[in-house]
């Protein structure tokens, strides 16, 4: 398709729809004892869908001059950053670079309706709002840039997410949440577009549980009567994802205090509004949200130019006055925005924006904009204005090289210690030789990486392996196993919890039965974990589809809303990814939230969220914020394509940082929420969606007993062949083993239980050392879950050296299962299978006692 050059923006200032009809609203409320702003008419750009008024809020301590030329210094303070940040990365100081510049004034104003208690979700353009709020100090800025891993230099992810990705730090040392009523918070960014969406919702939603649920109200650390609003920000173009609909369509059904800005540059990267939004205009095609009047449900939608400083002051103002006091969800399309530098360091944008489309930028660059409203308003003087932004440049040119000289320094020194101990080799071996040259490079590397010093003491320790060992090649390998682990710990710690809450550190109780408990059906004793939970902890809620009133499609939740209400066990809409993310961001504000995916298949809506989002949040913070949500869903086989799904390679690989227990009935199912419903690290239960109606026998505790994480069960001890399985597999291998037996084999038959963590007290290696032959078994594609246990049980724990036969695996069809019963026999591991596998393992070994069956 040929491409239409991109519609100027001053086109698109036709006349402004303005409420009430007939003019623009006024400006902050004029008073005595208030510095009123005077807007005149002609920039009088803020804007208001049709609905009833609201009273115009005074904001709690009015603007004075002082507060004008803060917001300016902080605006070119910001601007000259994205200046030289993108000067750094072209000198080769930092390998990438996405600025805020050209959405300096919105974040101010966003910043001046921002309060204590407060939380964002947003991206990589809001470096001059989380300045303005106090959460990044411009050497931080810095600091993140070039990745310094320090957290005390770069505490919001410790180098870890590149530049842009704000966060502020939610746990004190010991992993605990702090009080974040008194602090400005921020939760982590991530890089795909709009993904901070789901999890915005949820932060809202919490507002929402905390201000209408009495029970929480004892929760004072956490929340002040659900006072907090949820800001969001999100760039035009990544509207256009199908979460942002998603979380706006939930908010607007929740009613949650989440107030959604859009920085509307017309681009993302290259491609204009025209390929991007229908209308050109978000806020046009979302006008359906907006409510009818007060007390109706629905958004408030607001629209104001981004260069016009007094608007969005106001329009901030306004719109977090609605959303804190009555909960209602609100979308603020900010437009006219700009990118002086271009998207990112990537690229410039000169190849796909017109001339005109350049100037026009050039002329609404809302630093400019700012600047002649303060003039013209009488707010400073030319020469005043001047001095800021000199003063701006020094401070921002003060910051680069004290963040520079913060991150460069230490390794400057690990590099010079390094190089010392590595004299002391060379000078034992002489200078005739490869390894004088390899510590020379590094000596004389002016902008040395801490790879280039590991790396060369590796490859030094190998030119010296025929060397008898000396106390200088001794001194070479302790410093490089330090270096190792100071490493380790910067690049590769915290993807779990360090609490004493830790999974790990849970304690572990036995299940007790009584003489004679009764056999109820499998989701009985799901209820009554959950009831027992629910009673003992007010921070636990449930929502999901269908489990509120039914109490979920099997009847885990039956009762429950009638006896806990509907804040605890909740029905949502069908949306499986912002479900996950109601959930994330409850759970990031302190809460206890299990969310229900229905059905195991349809976790494919919900894997990238918790994929990008929740599995890597403790990663990515470095320890900084923690979401403990727990994803219930159920699956492995019933019927047809989508509904018998076990797709663990997928899950797998998508979510470490979560944990992902694989139960085999509701009773170790119950054992598993017992334990992670008193640790504080997210997981995903799968329960046997073909087990809710079986019988089993009822724990007296069943709300107390904890199975620990990462210990497999032996469910029949044998002498024969391993058979390592999980989930619904387990029934069928044991039946299959009874068969066996009946042959005169016998079969161990192991269910791992959690596939995250996996054995970790290597019982599997164990029992292979007693059999000799394994077998891995699940209702995965080959390649998948069983690959997966295999590698461990082999590589990891070595098992290798114990096996007398190749190691087998028996998965699913490589395709989805077919409808009905045929259908299952023929797509998934049956009895028949396993049998056949165990039986030929043994006619290998023992071919005269097992003669070939077929
Ligand atoms: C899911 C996903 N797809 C693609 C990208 C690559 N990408 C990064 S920013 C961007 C454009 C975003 O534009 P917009 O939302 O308008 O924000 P702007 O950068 O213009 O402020 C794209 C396509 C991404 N980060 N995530
Ligand atoms: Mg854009």
């Amino acid at each position: 398709m040929a491409r239409r050059a991109a519609p100027l923006p001053p086109k698109y200032t036709a006349k402004p729809r303005c409420y009430p009809p007939g003019g623009c609203s006024v400006f902050l409320r004029h008073g005595p004892g208030r510095l009123a702003l005077p807007l005149t008419s002609h920039r009088s750009h803020y804007l208001r869908m049709p609905t009833a008024e609201t009273a115009v809020p005074a904001l709690a301590t009015p603007l004075t001059k002082a507060d004008f030329l803060t917001d300016y210094r902080l605006a070119w303070e910001s601007r000259h950053a994205s200046l030289a940040g993108r000067k750094e990365v072209f000198m080769g100081k930092a390998k990438f670079g996405i600025f805020g510049d050209g959405k300096e004034v919105p974040q101010l104003a966003m910043a001046r309706a921002f309060q204590n208690g407060d939380f964002r979700a947003g991206y990589y353009r809001d470096q001059t709002f989380m300045a303005a709020i106090g959460q990044l100090t411009w050497e931080q800025y810095f600091a993140q840039l070039y990745a310094n891993p320090d957290v005390e230099a770069e505490p919001a992810t410790a180098g870890r997410a590149m530049n842009g990705h704000f966060a502020t730090r939610m746990l004190d040392e010991d992993g605990h949440l702090m009080d974040l009523t008194l602090t400005k918070n921020s939760s982590a960014d991530i890089s795909p577009t709009a993904s901070q969406m789901p999890r915005l919702l949820g932060m809202a939603y919490a507002s929402k549980l905390f201000r209408q649920n009495p029970e929480l109200h004892q929760f004072t650390h956490l929340s002040n009567n659900g006072n907090e609003i949820a800001f969001g920000t999100i760039g035009n173009a990544s509207t256009s994802e199908g979460m942002f609909f998603e979380a706006l369509n939930a908010a607007g059904v929740l009613q949650v205090p989440m107030l959604v800005s859009v920085w509307d540059d017309h681009y993302g990267i290259s491609v204009p509004a025209e390929y991007q939004t229908t209308k050109q205009s978000i806020s046009a095609i979302m006008a359906g949200l907006q409510r009818d009047g007060e007390g109706e449900p629905g958004f408030e939608i607001y629209v104001v130019r981004g260069w016009d400083y007094a608007g969005l002051v106001d329009t901030y103002q306004r719109a977090a006055a609605v959303c804190r006091e009555q909960h209602v969800p609100v979308l603020i399309h900010v437009t006219e925005l700009t990118q002086p530098q271009g998207h990112s360091t990537s690229g410039s944008h000169e190849r796909y924006k017109s001339k005109d489309r350049l100037s026009w930028e050039e002329a609404h660059d809302c630093l400019h904009k700012l600047r002649e409203w303060l003039l013209a308003e009488g707010h400073a003087t030319e020469l005043e204005l001047d001095d800021i932004e000199k003063a701006a440049a020094a401070t921002i040119k003060a910051a680069r090289t004290a963040a520079w000289a913060d991150f460069f320094d230490p390794i400057k020194a690990e590099r010079d210690e390094a190089v010392a101990l590595l004299d002391k080799l060379v000078a034992d071996t002489g200078t005739e030789n490869a390894l004088h040259e390899l510590v020379e490079q590094l000596k004389v590397n002016s902008t040395p990486i801490r790879a280039d010093i590991v790396r060369t003491m590796r490859r030094a320790l190998r030119h010296v392996r025929h060397v008898k060992r000396s106390h200088g090649r001794c001194a070479v390998q302790r410093q490089l196993e330090q270096l190792l682990a100071e490493n380790a710990d910067r690049y590769n710690s915290n993807l779990f919890s360090q609490s004493e809450r830790a999974v790990g550190n849970i304690e572990e109780v036995a299940a007790t039965f009584a003489p004679g408990a009764a056999q109820v059906d499998g989701r009985e004793v799901l209820q009554a974990c959950f009831d027992a939970n629910f009673q003992r902890d007010p921070s636990i809620f449930a929502i999901g589809e269908d489990v509120g009133k039914i109490g979920d499609v099997n009847q885990a939740f039956a009762g429950l809303q009638d006896k806990f209400g509907e804040l605890r066990v909740t029905d949502t809409g069908i949306r499986e990814c912002t479900i996950v993310g109601q959930g994330i961001g409850a759970a990031l504000r302190g809460l206890r939230p299990i969310t229900e995916i229905q059905y195991l298949d349809y976790l494919l809506y919900a894997v990238q969220i918790l994929s990008d989002d929740l599995a890597c949040l403790q990663y990515r913070t470095k320890g900084g914020q923690k979401a403990p949500l727990i994803v219930r869903t159920r699956g492995h086989r019933l019927e047809g394509v989508w509904h018998s799904g076990s797709p663990m390679g997928m899950i797998l690989g998508s979510l470490r940082g979560m944990h992902v227990c694989v139960p085999r009935n509701m009773t170790q199912a119950a054992g598993f929420y017992n334990t992670l419903l008193r640790s504080d690290e997210p997981a995903l239960v799968i329960e046997c969606l073909n087990g809710y109606r079986l019988k089993e026998t009822i724990p007296s505790n069943v709300g107390e007993f904890t199975l620990p994480l990462g210990r497999p069960e032996v469910l029949l001890a044998g002498t024969d062949v391993t058979v390592v399985t999980y989930g619904s597999m387990c029934r069928i291998v044991l039946e299959a083993a009874k068969q066996l037996a009946d042959v005169g084999i016998s079969v161990e038959v192991i269910d791992v239980q959690t596939l995250l963590p996996f054995d970790v007290e290597h019982l599997i290696a164990d029992s292979l050392q007693r059999t000799n032959r394994v077998v891995f078994a699940d209702e995965d594609v080959p390649g998948g879950g069983t690959a997966f246990m295999l590698q461990h049980v082999l590589d990891e724990q070595g098992a290798y050296r114990f096996l007398d036969a190749q190691p087998r695996c028996l998965a699913a069809q490589a395709h989805r299962p077919a409808y009905s019963s045929d259908g299952d026999y023929f797509s998934k591991p049956n009895v028949e299978d396993v049998f056949d596998t165990v039986y030929e393992l043994m006619s290998e070994a023992e071919p005269e006692r097992f003669t070939e069956i077929y």
